[in-house]
């Protein structure tokens, strides 16, 4: 999608500081981290929500919840914890139309729901 900040970051057009490249996953760290580890996982094709990219690839679901679970071991934050989020829609605050899981993690998150 041409207009897509997330795709312009996997076509390499904008850049990010990427934690893993798989073929049809990207990681890379949030601009605006709101914990000391704060990584987005997103497909390299577009879906615009989490439930648009599960209800049509659900293997890929999958495979975003499995990167970010590679990704907290090899960043060693694995056994502390972390929390794994997808905003979905304007009422969640998705501010980016491409599905990404948000990784927090590196400090104790507190109360999830506020
Ligand atoms: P949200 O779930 O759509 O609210 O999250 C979008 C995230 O994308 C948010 O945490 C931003 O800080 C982050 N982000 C980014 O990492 N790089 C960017 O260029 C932009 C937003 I714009």
């Amino acid at each position: 999608m041409t207009d897509c900040l997330f795709c312009k970051i996997v076509a390499g057009d904008v850049p990010a500081t990427v934690v893993a490249d798989a073929e049809e996953v990207l990681a890379f760290r949030d601009i605006d981290p709101k914990a000391p580890q704060h990584i987005l996982v997103i497909p390299k094709r577009h879906y615009d929500t989490a439930f648009d990219m599960a209800r049509d690839d659900p293997r890929l679901a999958g495979e975003l919840l499995r990167e970010a679970g590679e990704i907290a071991v090899a960043q060693e934050f694995a056994d502390a914890g972390y929390r794994l989020l997808f905003n979905t829609g304007p009422d969640s605050g998705q501010e980016v139309m491409h599905a990404h899981l948000h990784i927090l993690a590196g400090r104790p998150l507190g109360p999830m729901l506020t």
